[in-house]
């Protein structure tokens, strides 16, 4: 439930203001009043970003590529997609389809030694293509990448339109690369590419969470049952685009799209199972069109979420009794959940270690669109969550990424093109 909205302080309290620098957002009761400042505008798919301790952050476009802003706000591009102008080098195999393209991308945690970086990357290397995980040496001035080395090359992709609801070729993309700050292993969140046989398969790599070192070898402890690729540390999952880690004990979680029902946050333990198996003839459920149950029993038509939820459940704890259930499933509603991070530091007051989830928003058979960011205070044991809804001092967008930089703000990415900061104060 959301917090009521409550006056803090009057004196506390910022109306939105006409100004060139930051807009604020009121606060509600024990929460920090937001100042927003666009910092990145006119781009095209923000789809992720990733910050070095001094501010700098690297940013991908979807359909472009791989850029890099300086603390003074310069940026500079570095690694273009196939046909991508205006950057010194393009990478001919590196293309975009649906919601595949450049992706994720991440820092390695000995960077200051290293140099590396890793974009998640939609590849025509192999045909009809694969997403690659590529790591890159960024030279001294910030100005050029090189010494490319993929050191994932075989994640699914959907390369052909199915008959299903957003059925175009590049869906169920997964994407997002984050360094387990615990660990120093490399997170990697793939999606099922609308095939059934994907998330539960012991071999193939989509629908699941990958855990390697910077050569794309396994972790070690991934725990993947008998007979799995050993790099799987969870898997039967839909469509992970988020994920993030409590600050303290470094417990992980993922944000998964639901199908028009159940967005899912989960708290991830080794070797686990997501319990999301839309296969064919499964679970009580018989043939489904193109060989994918995700979207039954009316794939195309209204069905209440509950109704969806109990047909083609997110979390099938009745075939998977062990499976992870989910902190928080979005009031059951599917709004495209797409990324989160833990938000750390008194300057974010109770909001201090509770985590940001983000929303694109998808408006079906009356579910709002929902397109917006929330807080959620999750339980020690992952079990439940409670959300708080952000007021917003900039407008609703396509929420695709957060998070927080090395200065304690949380900067948002957008489908529309624009990378905000928001800067908590009192
Ligand atoms: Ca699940």
């Amino acid at each position: 439930m959301e917090k009521p909205f409550r006056f803090v302080l009057p004196g506390a309290i910022v109306a939105a203001v006409a100004l060139s620098g930051p807009v604020f957002a009121q606060a509600q009761s024990g929460a920090p009043n937001l100042a927003s400042t666009t910092v990145v505008t006119g781009r095209e798919l923000v789809w992720d970003m990733a910050f070095l301790p001094d501010g700098t952050m690297f940013f991908t476009e979807k359909c472009r590529g791989l850029s890099v802003r300086a603390p003074s706000g310069t940026i500079t591009p570095l690694l273009g997609m196939k046909d991508s102008q205006g950057y010194p080098e393009t990478a001919a195999d590196l293309f975009c389809s649906g919601q595949a393209g450049m992706n994720g991308v991440a820092i390695d945690p000995e960077f200051a030694s290293n140099r590396f970086i890793y974009v998640y990357s939609l590849s025509n290397m192999t045909a009809p293509g694969t997403n690659r995980v590529l790591r890159l040496t960024v030279n001294p001035d910030m100005t050029r990448v090189s010494n490319r080395t993929d050191i994932v090359a075989d994640i699914p992709y959907k390369p052909a339109a199915s008959n299903h609801p957003f059925g175009d070729p590049g869906a169920h993309n997964g994407g997002r690369l984050r360094f387990g700050p615990g660990d120093g292993f490399l997170y990697v969140t793939t999606g099922d590419t609308h095939n059934g046989m994907v998330p539960q398969s012991p071999t193939r790599i989509g629908g699941k969470v990958l855990r390697i070192d910077r050569d794309g070898r396994p972790a070690a402890g991934n725990n993947a049952p008998q007979g799995f690729d050993p790099r799987i540390f969870t898997y039967g999952h839909r469509n992970p685009q988020g994920i993030c880690f409590r600050p303290g004990n470094n417990q992980v979680f993922t944000a998964e799209n639901g199908p028009w029902h159940s967005d899912e946050v989960t708290l991830l333990r080794a070797g686990g199972n997501g319990g999301w198996d839309p296969r064919p003839n499964t679970a009580g459920r018989g043939d489904c069109p193109d060989g994918y149950c995700g979207y039954m029993p009316n794939q195309m038509g209204a069905v209440p979420p509950a109704e969806r939820s109990a047909f083609m459940p997110m979390t099938d704890t009745k075939t998977y009794p062990d499976a992870m259930k989910p902190a928080w499933n979005n009031d059951g509603l599917s709004q495209g959940m797409s990324s989160c991070t833990f938000l750390n530091g008194s300057q974010w007051r109770d909001w201090s270690g509770r985590m940001v989830v983000a929303f694109m928003g998808i408006g079906i058979h009356g579910t709002p669109v929902g397109n917006r960011l929330d807080v959620l205070d999750i339980a020690a044991d992952g079990s439940s969550a409670n959300r708080t809804t952000i007021s917003l001092p900039m407008p609703a967008g396509r929420f695709r990424s957060v998070v927080q930089g090395p200065d304690g703000s949380l900067y948002v990415g957008t489908d529309q093109g624009d990378i905000y900061q928001l800067k908590p104060g009192n």
